[in-house]
């Protein structure tokens, strides 16, 4: 029994010193120990040896199991430890390598030019309202007095859902809104995507950006039109800024102006940017009309107020010298990355 023990341990070290990796180990384990292993037909054959050798037999196959045992844990670090190395060797880090440079995002031009224009007016106590851009043709033309068959909506002409629903042409149907509710005073500005069918060219596209702004009060004059929006003009092309209002028409206020401001890059003298001007036109304004309040339920003997409309893109454009509106759309890398 002693010789039959000490062949099977030996064939068992020879087993386990030629496994060249964890699995070939693994097998040489499951060969040797497992249910099937000549170890474990001498362990099941106990039961033929006589009693008082059984003692001295029992030893002998615990000692051998032991044995065995021991080499395998030890052949087995021995193999983890040589595949830890290859694989350190296989994965070395060149840290003298430049990192990888992060691509972190940042705002839209167009983007930049809101929240500026949202600054400016908010630092005056004025609150930003948003509205849907699919309205009732009510709130878009009827109620800025823009009746059907008005020549206006000509020039407003939109995309229609149907007979009373479209895609607003102005965020004025915001206002309306906020007049219905009854609370007075109102000084908000109400930003966002307008539609009109327009085809695409340089100054041109069938969805763009408004804000219009409107204050409504007690005893507000065409003085506090002026003064604030040659404010905003002050803040947002520099202090030395001079606005001019020449008169104009829109249904929805009465007087009206267009707005020019001097050109920020001559002063005035006239450059190529205002194309020898001097001045260049930034946005449209006026008196909202009283037939407009009383539609919605302001009283014009008691109040009265002012509107103002500004093209985002507009800005967005003269702000930082872009010649051409369809880049402000393309999300073209190369030219987006410059702001
Ligand atoms: C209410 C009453 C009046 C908003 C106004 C303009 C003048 C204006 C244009 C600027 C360039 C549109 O984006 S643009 O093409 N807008 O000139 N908008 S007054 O007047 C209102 C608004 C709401 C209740």
């Amino acid at each position: 029994m002693r010789e039959k023990l000490q062949k099977i341990r030996e064939e068992a070290m020879r087993r386990i010193e030629e496994s060249k990796d964890l699995n070939k180990l693994n097998e040489a384990r499951v060969a040797i120990l497992g249910k099937k292993g000549e170890l474990t037909a001498v362990l099941k054959g106990m039961k033929d040896v006589s009693p008082e050798d059984r003692p001295l037999v029992g030893q002998l196959v615990n000692e051998t199991r032991a044995g065995i045992e021991r080499m395998l844990e030890e052949t087995k670090a021995k193999l983890e430890a040589a595949e830890l190395e290859v694989r350190l060797k296989r994965e070395v880090i060149d840290v003298t390598l430049p990192a990888k440079r992060n691509l972190s995002g940042h705002r839209h031009p167009n983007t930049i030019a809101l929240e500026e224009v949202e600054r400016i007016f908010t630092g005056m106590g004025y609150e930003v309202v948003e509205g849907p851009e699919v309205e009732y043709d009510y709130y878009n033309f009827e109620a800025l007095n823009i009746p059907r068959n008005h020549p206006a909506r000509d020039e407003q002409d939109t995309f229609y859902i149907n007979d009373k629903i479209l895609l607003r042409t102005q965020t004025s149907p915001v206002q309306v809104r906020e007049m219905e509710k009854g609370k007075l005073p109102i000084r908000i500005i109400a930003p966002g995507r307008v539609f009109r069918s327009d085809e695409v060219d340089a100054t041109h596209s069938p969805s763009f950006h408004q804000i219009e702004g409107l204050v409504i009060d007690k005893n507000i004059t065409f003085a506090d039109l002026k003064g604030t929006l040659a404010e905003f003009a002050r803040e947002l092309f520099g202090t030395e800024t001079k606005v001019k209002f020449r008169p104009h028409h829109f249904p929805f206020t009465e007087p009206s102006a267009e707005v020019d401001v001097t050109c920020f890059k001559c002063g005035g003298k006239g450059c190529r940017f205002c194309k020898g001007e001097g001045w260049i036109e930034i946005l449209g304004c006026g008196m909202v009309h009283p037939r407009v309040l009383k539609m919605s339920g302001i009283d014009p003997e008691e109040y009265s107020g002012f509107a103002f409309g500004v093209g985002l893109e507009r800005i967005a454009l003269l702000k930082y010298e872009i010649d051409d509106m369809r880049l402000l759309y393309e999300n073209d890398m190369r030219f987006l990355r410059q702001f």
